[in-house]
Order: C-alpha cells, then sequence, then structure tokens
C-alpha cells in the first residue's frame, strides 16, 4: 500500500511536466461501505450499523461506519468496523477499503458481524491512453475473508485482477495501452465474523492515466520513452506491441516513433 501511495504522489508532481496529458470521462461511479453487526436470542434480536454511499463520479470519499452492538446490560455482543478512503479524478482512481469484524458474545443464540465494500467505476477515452493498473487484498487470519478487484473492458474481457479468500494476499500489476473504449474498475471486500472467527483485511489499488507514448508512465513525454520503447521493441516483446494487433513489428515502432514525435512537439 505504501509502495502505491508514494507512486501516486511522485505521479501527480511530474504531472505538470508536459501540456499534452489525456483525461478519462468518469461515466458513473458507485462507492459503498455496509457495516453491520447482529445478534439474536430467546429476549434479544437487533442490530447495529448503517449502509452508505457516494455516487459522486468526481473527488474523496472517505467515511468509517463502526457496529457496535450490546445486549440490554452493556454487554458486547458483536463489532464491526469498515473504511473506505478513495479518490476520482480524470486521470486516476484511488480505492482503500480497511475491515476488522468481530463476535464476543459466545453465549447468545446466533451472532454475526460484517462489512462489505464495492466500488465500481465505469469510465471513457476518446483516444488511445497508456495505463497503470495496481491491486493488492490481504486476508489477516484465516476466516471468511474474500477481497478482490479487477480493470476490464465493459462487455470485454478483464485486463488485470486480483482475489483473496481467507488468510494470505494477492496483488495485480498492468502496465500498458488501453485503447479507445469504455472501461471498469472495480473492487470489493467481504469480511464476515461468527463466534471464534473473527474477519480482518484491506484492499487497495490504484487507476492512473498517462499520454500514449509515456511509455515509463512518469508523467512527462522525452527520450527516455523512446529508448524503453526501442528496447521492448528490439527485443520484440508483447509490451511494444503498440497497436494491440498481437505482433510485435515495424509498423508498431512507426506509429510510436510518431506519436511520441508529435506529442513533445
Ligand atoms: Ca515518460
Ligand atoms: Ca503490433
Amino acid at each position: 500500500m505504501q509502495t502505491v501511495l508514494t507512486a501516486m504522489a511522485l505521479a501527480s508532481v511530474a504531472a505538470g511536466a508536459n501540456a499534452s496529458l489525456p483525461t478519462m470521462d468518469v461515466l458513473s461511479a458507485d462507492r459503498e461501505l455496509f457495516v453491520i453487526a447482529c445478534g439474536f436470542d430467546y429476549e434479544f434480536d437487533d442490530c447495529a450499523g448503517a449502509r452508505e454511499s457516494s455516487l459522486a463520479t468526481s473527488g474523496f470519499y472517505d467515511n468509517q461506519i463502526i457496529a457496535d452492538l450490546n445486549d440490554y446490560y452493556g454487554g458486547d455482543i458483536a463489532d464491526a468496523d469498515g473504511q473506505i478512503f478513495s479518490n476520482i479524478t480524470d486521470r486516476r482512481i484511488e480505492l482503500e477499503y480497511f475491515a476488522n469484524a468481530e463476535v464476543l458474545d459466545g453465549g447468545i443464540f446466533s451472532a454475526d458481524a460484517s462489512v462489505y465494500g464495492d466500488t465500481d467505476v465505469e469510465f471513457e477515452f476518446l483516444d488511445d491512453v497508456r495505463v497503470v493498473f495496481e491491486g493488492y487484498a490481504e486476508g489477516y487470519t484465516q476466516s471468511y475473508f474474500t477481497a478482490g478487484g479487477s480493470l476490464r473492458e465493459v462487455g470485454g474481457p478483464v485486463i488485470s485482477s486480483f482475489a483473496v479468500q481467507g488468510a494470505g494476499d494477492d496483488d495485480a500489476r498492468f502496465v500498458g495501452w488501453l485503447y479507445a473504449g469504455t472501461y471498469s474498475v472495480s473492487g470489493d471486500l467481504d469480511a464476515s465474523a461468527f463466534f471464534g472467527v473473527p474477519a480482518a483485511g484491506e484492499l487497495s489499488l490504484s487507476f492512473r492515466v498517462y499520454h500514449k507514448t509515456d511509455f515509463n508512465t512518469d508523467g512527462s513525454i522525452d527520450r527516455a520513452d523512446r529508448d524503453a520503447f526501442i528496447a521492448e521493441y528490439r527485443a520484440r516483446t508483447a509490451a511494444a506491441d503498440y497497436n494491440g494487433d498481437g505482433v510485435t513489428n515495424r509498423s508498431d515502432r512507426v506509429a510510436f516513433i510518431a506519436d511520441w514525435r508529435a506529442a513533445r512537439d
């Protein structure tokens, strides 16, 4: 997570260096957090918590919901704590969820505590762009915990994804071109606790947009981008398949160099 935030800070510093920075058109966004703790017994049947969300297509949405369910005598039955930190601009999407859920009273018939996070952002590019998608999910202990995220073309394939279930972690990193079209970035998390099985974990993702010839995605278009592209081109790797036709050949070099020159002027 720290790596993502550092890279984000560097990217925003470098962003002013070049005039021709592309943007994305955010078509819709839904950032949700649902935190609930419930208990049921002979004389007791109650839940605590809330579901809150933002449909704003830009800006920060940070929130924390704490569900603290107590019995009639003030004894703790179940607790859940969920947090979201997020930001959407026309050049990036940043998202973090943290979840912690626990059932403390084993004497009650039935009790559970859960944190659900669900974010989906849909956006459009009118021109080709270069992007970086990074994600990380971690379940802290073996429990009923799932989290994951993806970058996908709307109505098309998944481009990059990550997911974790129970204890452990998973990550994803995609650097490449997206062609003009409609895409989505989404992340979701589900931590559900029962007596004796607490659930906790986190999810983070970052999506950033660069000019299509900013090959090294540092926010400016210069000789280093040309050199890095040519090195991949000479090795004929998929990383230099600029027109996305599945082969790396001369037409990729011709097109990339022409666009790179035009962007530098
Ligand atoms: Ca660059
Ligand atoms: Ca090609």
